[in-house]
Order: structure tokens, then sequence, then C-alpha cells
């Protein structure tokens, strides 16, 4: 199966054909093949995260158990999980090795895409394991802000602080209290 992936890695243009687009309406968990047990080498995975109203924006919360293929030179050269921003291809962070868990990312806008590389050497394990959540916009009279389905929430200056997160005006910004 490995040589399967080879061609499109190599040339680097069929990339979209490992593409699964997933249409968000609640949590959900997208991981490595094989997690938390070691992924499959030269594998290009990419899942686009799509939720269904555009107002909608889209959480990513990174499992603990987090490690691939070192960096070298601190650089995610071989293996690595990377999320980007759709819009104009940002890309919002690369993470390879085991000696930092990314942190949550939030999409700007309905759509983020998370991109899954490995090479042919040096497989590792337990890979990555992504919890994915949808944030609904609450609007007030000074702030536009997002915040988990349930959550329980005050106000405060104009301001809703919801569960562990201060919504700043002018969202999606955000940041942990
Ligand atoms: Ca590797």
């Amino acid at each position: 199966m490995s040589l399967f992936f080879l061609p499109g890695k190599a040339a680097g243009v069929h990339e979209s054909q490992h593409e699964k687009v997933l249409s968000v309406t609640g949590d959900g968990i997208i991981q490595s093949p094989d997690f938390p047990n070691t992924y499959p080498r030269n594998t290009v995975i990419v899942w686009r995260l799509v939720a269904v109203t555009e107002s909608s924006r889209i959480q990513l919360t990174f499992d603990p158990r987090f490690g691939l293929e070192d960096a070298e030179d601190g650089i995610c050269k071989y293996d690595y999980v990377e999320v980007e921003e759709p819009v104009g291809d940002v890309v919002l962070g690369r993470w390879c090795g085991s000696e930092m868990v990314p942190g949550p990312q939030v999409s700007k806008g309905n759509q983020i895409l998370i991109r899954f590389v490995s090479d042919e050497y040096f497989p590792s394990d337990p890979g990555f394991c992504i919890r994915y959540s949808l944030l609904q916009q609450v609007r007030s009279d000074s702030c536009a802000m997002f915040f988990l389905p349930n959550a329980t929430f005050t106000e405060r200056a104009g301001c809703v602080f919801a569960e562990n997160f201060l919504l700043i005006p002018n969202g999606p910004y955000y940041f942990p209290i």
C-alpha cells in the first residue's frame, strides 16, 4: 500500500486525492492512522473540516498523547501535522517531535485544514489525536465572540467570558484566562 502514496508525494500535485471533507455539526475526533500506535510511512492525508453554518468556528484541541518524528535543526521536515487556514493558504502551525503538545487552534472562518505528512523513514508513535468542536457566534454591544455549545457564560464590561476563555471585542481572537 505504501507504494500507492509515493507517486503523489513525489510529484506534490495529487494531495487533493487524499483530502477528506468532513461536515462539522458537533464534536468529533481526527487522528493519525493507527493512533496511538506507529503511523504508516509515506502518507499524506488532508482533512478539510467545514462547519455547516457560515458564522460558526471550529476549535481544535490536541490530545496530550502526541509524538511524531523529531524535527531537524528546529524544523519539522519529515513527519508533521499542520493546521491551515484555507482562505489564502495560511499555515497556522506545523508540529512534530514529542516534547511539546500543540495548543488549541481556532478557525478564522467556517473551515480549517489539517494535513498529516510522513516520509519513508522513522515512523513514530503515538502520532496525534485532535478533538474538534463547534463554536457558535454570539453578539453583544461591543463584542463579537464565540463560545462552546452549552457553555455557561457571564457578561463583564461588555465582553462575555465563557468557560476558561476571555473573548475579546471583534473576535475571533481569543486567549485563555
Ligand atoms: Ca519519518
